[in-house]
């Protein structure tokens, strides 16, 4: 019931199973994992898709050309789908101040032919979404950085791979993926209101959007799924990064669901309902306490709990006194434009209300928020 297929079209980073577990505290626990048997065992779970930096590809092979060609040969075996790219600009010591902004200009150079190298083997392999995460684009001083002038260049980087895909005739859109802090003391574009601001500055705003992550935005205290919502009401919610976190703290990459649970229902509920058409990818690790073994039952784990939450999500929606308590609650007062058509600031002028009556009206959101919770907690539907 709860088994995935590729309809459901779940995405896994090559990077997330394949992590070997290295931490700044200690070594890798987990060897080096092939991306061909990564791809096999993804495709036997039921996964849709798979994604990678172009780094990834060289997990056990070190010749790019032949590590692509076996990276096709799987993705053909399988007919697992490569919806999305990436580029490692945060590994390699050349990037440790950053890659389009870093203060070397050769390293800027330098990072924009990684990404353009890559961005030709996304489109060969017919990848639609190119993301962007700017892990080292930051400080840990504020000496160190003069953020306006490193945004400039940042946006030179965007407007110069966007010009790129465009005389490329690329089907490609970048996504931008925001993060407040971690591995660098302070990254650039650290939340989702972030980086929509600094993609209106783009010369092609159209073709640049987000890739949030669940776990990003809550390490900043952020609400995950207002921001979602937000980036939709945008238009600009072109990939999303699934997983878990408990709260501000390090960055967990939990599997979904294992951390803030409620947000990742009311997640599904608002992806399945609010208009995305995206892949469901995720973008988590697999605990350091874990064998290769354990390493898929955690893939498993994160696609099945996306299932369990969407069969909540309906059936909290179908549960005639959800629907009662949403009238109720006025979320269908809300729908209605607060001028009515024709009217004008004339017509909220002439009125007038008794202002301690309606102060004195209740909202009833206590209801509304404990029928979710029991539709979670599953004493309901
Ligand atoms: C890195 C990071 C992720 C990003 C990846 C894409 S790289 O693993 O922690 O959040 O999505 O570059
Ligand atoms: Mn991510
Ligand atoms: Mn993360």
């Amino acid at each position: 019931m709860y088994t995935p297929t590729p309809e459901d079209r779940f995405t896994f980073g090559l990077w997330t199973v394949g992590w070997q577990a290295r931490d700044p505290f200690g070594d890798a626990t987990r060897a080096p994992l092939d991306p061909v048997e990564s791809v096999h065992r993804l495709a036997e779970l039921g996964a849709y898709g798979v994604t990678f930096h172009d780094d990834d590809l060289l997990a056990v092979e070190s010749d790019r050309a032949k590590a692509i060609e076996n990276f096709k040969k799987a993705l053909s075996e399988t007919g697992l789908k490569v919806p999305m790219a990436t580029t490692n600009l945060f590994t390699h010591p050349i990037f440790k101040d950053g890659g389009f902004t870093s203060n070397d200009r050769d390293v800027r150079r330098y990072a924009l032919r990684k990404v353009i190298r890559n961005i030709d083997l996304a489109a060969e392999l017919g990848a639609t979404t190119y993301v962007c995460w700017g892990g080292r684009e930051g400080a840990e001083s504020d000496a160190a950085k003069d953020v306006r002038v490193a945004l400039d260049r940042y946006k030179e980087g965007f407007d110069l791979l966007c010009q790129y895909v465009i005389d490329k005739g690329y089907d490609i859109r970048f996504a931008v993926e925001p993060k407040p802090n971690e591995p660098r003391g302070d990254i650039l574009l650290p939340t989702i209101g972030h980086a929509l601001a600094f993609i209106n500055s783009l010369e092609h705003p159209e073709m640049v959007g987000l890739n949030p992550e669940v776990g990003h935005e809550q390490m900043a205290g952020m609400n995950f799924v207002h921001g979602i919502a937000q980036a939709l009401w945008h238009g600009k919610l072109f990939h999303i990064d699934l997983n878990g976190q408990h709260g501000p703290r390090y960055d967990q990459d939990l599997v979904f669901g294992h951390g803030d649970v409620k947000s990742a229902f009311f997640l599904v509920d608002l992806l399945e309902n609010g208009g995305y058409d995206g892949p469901r990818h995720f973008d988590y690790k697999p605990l350091r306490t874990e064998d290769k073994e354990d390493v898929w039952e955690s893939a498993a784990a994160n696609m099945r709990t996306y299932l369990i939450l969407k069969e909540k999500s309906k059936a909290f929606r179908a549960d005639p006194e959800v629907q009662e308590a949403l009238v109720a609650s006025k979320l269908t007062e809300l729908a209605q434009p607060t001028v009515a058509e024709g009217e004008t600031y004339d017509d909220v002028l002439a009125e007038s209300i008794d202002v301690d009556e309606v102060a004195a009206r209740g909202f009833h959101f206590t209801r509304l928020n404990q029928l979710a919770i029991e539709h979670l907690l599953g004493v309901r539907g």
